[in-house]
């Protein structure tokens, strides 16, 4: 079946979460539904914030624009607009965007009747986002302790908290989270390479089997995990790396103040040592 007509077949109303049919239609390739609208309308509100904030600072330069968070004195309080207000209205945007954006994949998803796989995913990059600028500040008592919105500003935030704990590579969290992103690059490098050395052969030859792939890793390594099987790997190690980075940034401060080699001291007390 082709593209056109499949999409002619499952394009038909029923499958949203909220609204029946009110906003069950598509434009253009996208599928609006109820999730669509407030994703837009909060979209648009946060960009236009962003926008406002940026007119009230010193520059224009997209790499510079910075929109702050509150100081650490207004606490967990509400701060006037151009104090960090307006970060932490552009937040709350962020958050029912990106909620939107999770729910218009499962209206989709259920409409197609397919899993909620991917919609799952992306809520745990939403988690990771969520523990950075609303879990670990409440935790810490202050939106202060949120990141700044800007390109070069949050990466300035990123290495003042890591310094603030003097090794952040020694976060054991940080190390796991870290590990799973390399083994995910590797995982999809070895997946990407074998499905392309296997289906897209030279002019003249034919297509491999995934009996092919399957006896080319049980030859190499001994073990097959199967072509159904190296997608549940990927994504376990994708979302664990997800998972581990918002682990180790909410115990830095809420359950671990000092510096992160220090951690390690557990190590040398143990009794076995004396
Ligand atoms: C390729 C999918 C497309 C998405 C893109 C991002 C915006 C922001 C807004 C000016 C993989 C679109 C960008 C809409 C413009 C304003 C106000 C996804 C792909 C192309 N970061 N970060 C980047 C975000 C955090 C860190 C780049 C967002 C944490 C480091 C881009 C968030 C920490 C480095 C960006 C976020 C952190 C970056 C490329 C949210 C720990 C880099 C991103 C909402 C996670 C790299 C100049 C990319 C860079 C980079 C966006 C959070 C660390 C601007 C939206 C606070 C160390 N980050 N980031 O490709 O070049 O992602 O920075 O949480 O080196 Mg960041
Ligand atoms: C938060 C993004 C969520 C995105 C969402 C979607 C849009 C729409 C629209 C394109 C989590 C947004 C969508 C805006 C776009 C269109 C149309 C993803 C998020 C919801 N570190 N470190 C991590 C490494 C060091 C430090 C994580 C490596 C130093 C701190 C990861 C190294 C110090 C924090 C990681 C290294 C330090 C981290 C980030 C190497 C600094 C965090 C990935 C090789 C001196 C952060 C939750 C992530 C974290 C984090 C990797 C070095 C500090 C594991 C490989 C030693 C303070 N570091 N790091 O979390 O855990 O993605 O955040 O040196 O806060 Mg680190
Ligand atoms: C995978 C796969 C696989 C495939 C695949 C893929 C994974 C094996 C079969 C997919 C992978 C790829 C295609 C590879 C490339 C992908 C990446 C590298 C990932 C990164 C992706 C990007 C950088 C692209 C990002 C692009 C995005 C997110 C699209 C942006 C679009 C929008 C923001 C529009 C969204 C639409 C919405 C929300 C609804 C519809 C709305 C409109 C059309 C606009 C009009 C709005 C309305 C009508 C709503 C009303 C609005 C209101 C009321 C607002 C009013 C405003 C006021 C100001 C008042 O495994 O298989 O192959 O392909």
């Amino acid at each position: 079946m082709t593209m056109l007509s499949f999409e002619k077949k499952y394009r038909v109303r029923g499958g949203t979460l909220i609204g029946g049919d009110l906003f069950d239609f598509w434009i253009g390739p996208f599928y609006v539904g109820f999730f669509g609208v407030t994703g837009m309308l909060f979209t648009i509100l946060g960009t236009a914030l962003i926008f406002y904030g940026a007119s009230l600072g010193n520059t224009w330069n997209p790499w510079q624009i910075s929109i702050a968070p509150p100081d650490l004195s207004w606490g967990l309080s509400l701060a006037p607009l151009a104090e960090g207000g307006l970060w932490q209205i552009i937040t709350v945007c962020a958050i029912i965007s990106f909620g939107s954006w999770a729910l218009r994949e499962v209206e989709i998803c259920r409409k197609l009747g397919m899993g909620y796989h991917v919609p799952f995913a992306f809520s745990v990059a939403i988690f990771a986002y969520v523990t950075l600028v609303v879990i670990r500040p409440v935790l810490m008592g202050a939106w202060g302790h949120g990141f700044p919105y800007g390109i070069f500003s949050h990466l300035d935030w990123v290495s003042n908290v890591g310094y603030q704990y003097l090794h952040f590579h020694y976060n054991p969290a940080h190390m796991l989270a870290v590990t799973f992103f390399f083994t995910t690059t590797l995982a999809l490098g070895l997946h990407g390479s074998l499905v392309l050395s296997s289906t897209n052969p030279k002019k003249g030859e034919t297509v491999r089997t995934p009996e092919h792939e399957d006896t080319y890793f049980r030859d190499l390594i001994g073990y097959s995990v199967g072509t159904l099987g190296i997608h549940r790997v990927g994504l376990f190690l994708a979302l664990s790396a997800g998972f581990w980075s918002a682990v180790c940034i909410v115990i830095s401060g809420p359950f671990w103040t000092r510096s992160w080699t220090e951690w390690w001291t557990w190590w040398l007390d143990l009794p076995i040592w004396s």
